[in-house]
């Protein structure tokens, strides 16, 4: 019998036609966002999931889908995956890294350029029709962001990215903090200099988010960080929802603690915190970092790779390309 496979969200539908050469596919193609219990219904008997950042995988849904053999999930995040639990019940986790590191980090510069020279903020302007003078010496004046320092918190492969962008293109001093500091060379190669998580929010002109959710990054940056930020900072996050408390930054922008804020990340997304939208001094996306046609192909592609490898099919049966938690394979063996 061939292996039954869910895919939970619509995706392109020349790559996902690979899935049926192998397993009985079940799809959305309306694209409709699943209640868990629909979740659930929908995933019994199946052995995989190609899984979003939309789909909450924890262990009430494993023990309720026990065939269940791989969660392949759409994203480099994988903060809706209950990976302990997972890996507890031998259930195989894979990702999508390397494939959209780029593109996303161009979009993070994208945003930060947005931010601090407020280019929405004018095109609203401008839209309203109240563009009526020329030459006004300080209309929509910002900061700068060439020869600027670049402060970067959680520095995995997007966040060098970003620092590349801003040491080699824009001529800035980047500074970032993580959880290690990187090896020298790798320091080198991306032109960015450690630094304490207190001297990182004062030294940035441009603060640029690129860390994992957890609950140790929860609210990460609060009413105390940006209070310690310069008030002519710019903050940019297009890492997860819940690493910046929503409030407390809408709260800081209206009172000039800090300029401006990018943010293609919310907590609750796509609900949005309603302080955000009554603030002028934000650019907000709707969490489309990684979304070029080339790089969502390309993680649509590497989740496919991973659920035919997981289950034992095409020519890395048994070795997906990009596993979370390995070590259920190697149990498997
Ligand atoms: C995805 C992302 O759009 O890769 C990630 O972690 O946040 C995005 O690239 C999202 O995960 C879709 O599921």
């Amino acid at each position: 019998m061939r292996p039954s496979v869910l895919a939970t969200r619509a995706t392109f539908p020349d790559i996902a036609a690979r899935l049926r050469a192998h397993f009985d596919v079940e799809d959305n193609p309306a694209d409709t966002v699943w209640t868990p219990a629909e979740l659930i219904r929908r995933l019994q008997g199946k052995q995989g999931v190609m899984s979003t950042g939309s789909e909450r995988i924890d262990a009430a849904l494993l023990d309720a889908c026990p065939q269940l053999k791989a969660v392949c999930n759409v994203g480099v995040g994988y903060n809706n995956v209950d990976v302990a639990a997972c890996t507890a019940r031998g259930v195989l986790v894979t990702n999508t890294p390397d494939v959209l590191t780029e593109t996303t980090a161009d979009f993070g510069f994208a945003l930060m350029m947005a931010t601090a020279r407020r280019i929405t903020e004018s095109e609203r302007f401008l839209r309203h029709g109240e563009w009526t003078k020329t030459g006004i010496y300080d209309m929509f004046v910002g900061g700068d962001v060439h020869g600027a320092t670049l402060g970067i918190l959680g520095m995995g492969r997007i966040g060098r990215a970003v620092a590349r962008r801003g040491a080699m293109g824009f001529g800035m001093r980047v500074i970032y903090h993580n959880r290690s500091q990187l090896a020298a060379e790798a320091e080198a190669e991306c032109g960015a200099r450690y630094v304490d998580k207190a001297t990182l929010l004062k030294e940035a002109d441009h603060l640029v988010l690129v860390l994992p959710y957890s609950p140790q990054s929860h609210h990460a940056i609060g009413a105390a960080e940006l209070a310690q930020m310069k008030p002519t900072a710019t903050l940019t996050n297009i890492a997860r929802g819940g690493i910046v408390d929503d409030a407390a930054l809408a709260q800081a922008l209206r009172a000039g603690t800090i300029a401006a804020a990018g943010l293609d990340v919310f907590e609750g997304e796509p609900a949005l915190h309603p302080d955000l939208l009554a603030v002028p001094n934000i650019v907000l996306t709707p969490h489309i970092g990684s979304a070029s046609v080339q790089t969502r192909r390309a993680m649509a592609a590497l989740t496919i790779d991973n659920l035919i490898a997981a289950l034992g099919f095409g020519p890395r049966a048994g070795k997906p390309p990009t596993p979370v938690n390995p070590e259920v394979l190697a149990l498997a063996r």
